[in-house]
């Protein structure tokens, strides 16, 4: 069963299978789970319809780069999640199907809210140390408290520093304006890390963009990175199939722009988080999210084939 461009190279039915993929350097895997949002559910569901947009995406074949994942790509996917057990639980069930995968594959995980993050972090750091960290979105996701909780979708990038698995000085975030209190909101950078506004990034775009990005890659270096996108990164009119969406965000040429100058960064995996279909409208959401995943296949399969 083909569901995508993202399963182009999956001769079987892998769907809900999650396991490795001989022969394939890239794969994506989808993380169903939306159990610890704070507004609306349905992250659930981004994974299977982030496959059926990834049809639009034609041959495949980057225009700029030339180059096109495909050759390299399969789709091992969706992890079997337990569903009753509680957040530490299904984080465990991740991190183990997580460390399988990365052992064998560049891994883009397909969320899923953003809590699950946390886990695939924690795996990526058994295999490569401490991370460098690029996170895309309205959320700064530092909270401490989670509506009572002490942990959810919107606290995993407190986590990751506390528990040391990135280093906080090659932490960036990028489109970051949602409400919040000064601590959380400032927390990245209180502790050295880097945060672009999202009214930073208004009106800037293309050349206007160049010198943060720039600055960005000098930052993190050869780092082994992380990069997690957010799709609520995006203005709600370039993404409205989502959880907690934030007017006044990024363009999806914003993000492409980012996402192709991030390009030379030494990133070991990255998901996308918080696509919602229920909420979208003619698919806008879900083909950001596959133009977005694509654009950084595209830069991985760029170092494959050495050009
Ligand atoms: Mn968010």
């Amino acid at each position: 069963m083909s569901l995508g461009q993202f399963a182009y190279a999956n001769n079987s039915n892998r769907f809900l299978a999650c396991e490795p993929l001989a022969g394939h350097k890239l794969a994506v895997i989808g993380v169903p789970f939306d159990g610890a949002v704070t507004n609306r559910p349905g992250a659930r569901f981004g994974p299977q319809e982030i496959r059926k947009a990834s049809l639009m995406l034609c041959d495949g074949t980057h225009p700029e780069w030339n180059v096109s994942p495909l050759d390299h790509l399969g789709d091992a996917g969706d992890m079997r999640l337990s569903n009753a057990s509680g957040l530490p639980q299904v984080r465990k069930e991740i991190q183990e199907q997580a460390a399988i995968l990365l052992a064998n594959h560049h891994c883009v995980f397909l969320g899923g809210d953003h809590s699950v993050t946390l886990p695939l972090i924690r795996a990526a750091h058994a295999k490569w140390g401490k991370l460098a960290l690029v996170h895309f979105d309205a959320h700064c996701d530092t909270w401490t408290d989670h509506f009572s909780e002490p942990s959810g979708h919107g606290t995993w990038t407190h986590e990751v520093i506390a528990e040391g698995l990135v280093d906080p000085s090659k932490t960036v975030q990028i489109g970051i304006r949602s409400a919040g209190e000064r601590d959380a909101v400032r927390y990245v950078a209180d502790r050295g890390g880097l945060i672009v506004t999202g009214r930073e990034l208004r009106g800037r775009d293309g050349d206007a963009l160049q010198g943060v990005i720039a600055d960005i890659l000098k930052r993190i270096g050869n780092t082994p990175c992380y990069l997690t996108l957010d799709i609520d990164c995006l203005d709600p009119a370039f993404a409205p199939g989502t959880g907690t969406p934030e007017p006044g965000g990024m363009t999806s040429g914003q993000l492409l722009t980012f996402l192709e100058g991030l390009a030379p960064l030494n990133t070991v995996a990255m998901d996308c988080c918080e696509v919602a279909p229920a909420y979208d409208h003619a698919e806008l959401t879900t083909n950001a999210a596959a133009n977005a995943v694509w654009t950084y296949l595209c830069a991985q399969a760029k170092k494959i084939q050495g050009v």
